[in-house]
């Protein structure tokens, strides 16, 4: 899980300071913009970053993802649960 988290600092904290602040990921909602040619809109960007920054300082720890990465696995745990019981 560790080389997870890493993968994912190392892929958007680009100044390389170990969090991600608020221009880092200004600078991801703007790459998935153009890469899938859509607009995001700015509500949808706070939602997202109440998810990802819960404490709200603007920016992301480490600690912060490993929070993050734990819920949507408890959230995928979830939804496996549920498959088998359609099945
Ligand atoms: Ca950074
Ligand atoms: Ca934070």
């Amino acid at each position: 899980m560790d080389k997870a988290i890493d993968e994912v600092l190392d892929m958007f904290d680009t100044n390389k300071d170990g969090m991600i602040d608020r221009s880092e990921l200004n600078a991801i909602f703007e790459a998935a913009e153009k890469q899938h040619n859509i607009k995001i809109p700015k509500a949808r960007r706070e939602e997202f970053i109440r998810a990802i920054d819960p404490n709200g300082d603007g920016v992301v720890t480490r600690d912060e993802l490993v929070q993050l990465y734990k819920a949507v696995q408890a959230a995928e745990d979830d939804g496996d649960e549920y498959e088998y019981e359609d099945e």
